[in-house]
């Protein structure tokens, strides 16, 4: 008898197979006012969740009272509430390595973007408005040779640092719960707190996860103490920075310029101040966005919740620590 499983983000066609061949499958296209009952009704049987990008809170899974593993197709586990899983001991899988390099090629690229001011030239050319030759209007700022202050070096932390040292010649520090010694072992990486590391760097890039100790962790008085010329980067989740102080440190001259794939509110609402200033690069949350990289994540993510539901959770467990 197979048991149930509800997938809640479209997957290719050869995962939904796999998984499929072990499961009776329910599927969903995320959760909205018009299949949320039945999303809810469904979870009544579902022994097994696998999907992303929708929040499962408490008072959604308190539905689910055969719930026994889930599986999110995300290295970040902010959709989840992790305590309330363990309390229920049910394992929270999820796919972190598949996506470092990747996530770290689009931080990079965002670096470069906004260094350059690569989106504003281009849309200059694109709407008529080149007329004269380059000048010191449309100067950027030089990338190589430059800090790069890293808050929460992690794997995908580390990766951008082998391309910031390695490709780029730039010098790197970081803040981080734990000193990371290979790091500073292959990138001659300096260890810090975060505030020495705001005052000093060139770009600051954010790539801690969010947890209710980080949440908030980047507002009004940290933007303060970086340098105005300072380049601020956000990779991790919206909700790490104070958005509205950096919108005010962007717009006042505090900071330089921001590139952001991630925001409080995703999709990003068209009105926002962010979608406006020239100093600001903007994308939408396309960190591990490739179509090699967000495959293998979601194989990862289904063999993850297989091996799970068998008992297995020695891999690619979120919240293992905190489980009975
Ligand atoms: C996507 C991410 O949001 O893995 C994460 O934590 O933020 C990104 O890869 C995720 O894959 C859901 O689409």
């Amino acid at each position: 008898m197979k048991r149930n499983v509800l997938l809640y983000k479209g997957i290719p066609e050869q995962a939904l197979q796999k998984l499929q061949a072990h499961f009776n499958v329910t599927y969903f296209d995320g959760i909205n006012d018009n299949n949320k009952s039945a999303f809810l009704s469904a979870l009544a049987e579902t022994e097994g969740l696998i999907g992303a990008s929708v929040k499962m809170d408490a008072e959604i899974l308190e539905h689910a009272p055969k719930l026994k593993a889930a599986s999110t197709i995300s290295v970040g586990t902010d959709q989840y509430n992790l305590p309330y899983l363990a309390q229920r001991n049910i394992p929270l899988m999820h796919t972190p390595n598949v996506l470092n390099e990747t996530t770290a090629d689009t931080l990079f690229t965002l670096i470069m973007c906004t260094a350059r001011r690569a989106v504003e030239m281009a849309n200059m050319v694109r709407e008529g408005r080149w007329t004269s030759s380059i000048s010191e209007a449309h100067f950027g700022t030089d990338i190589h040779g430059k800090t790069l202050g890293i808050i929460g070096m992690g794997r995908i932390g580390y990766a951008i640092a082998k391309r910031a040292h390695l490709g780029f010649d730039m010098k790197i520090q970081y803040s981080n719960r734990s000193r990371k010694e290979e790091a500073e072992k292959d990138f001659n990486a300096s260890y810090m707190d975060m505030a020495s590391l705001l005052k000093t760097s060139d770009f600051v890039c954010v790539m801690t996860p969010l947890t209710p100790q980080t949440e908030r962790l980047i507002g009004k008085n940290e933007f303060a103490m970086m340098k105005k010329s300072a380049i601020f980067i956000n990779g991790s989740r919206g909700k790490v920075i104070d958005e509205s102080a950096l919108i005010d440190a962007l717009t006042q001259g505090t900071i330089k310029a921001a590139g952001l794939d991630v925001f409080e509110v995703e999709p990003l609402p068209a009105d926002s101040p962010l979608c406006k200033l020239d100093n600001a690069v903007v994308f939408p949350h396309i960190g591990s966005a490739t179509a090699e990289t967000r495959f293998n994540m979601v194989m990862c993510a289904v063999d993850n919740l297989i091996n799970a539901l068998n008992g297995d959770i020695s891999k690619n467990c979120a919240n293992k620590d905190l489980l009975k």
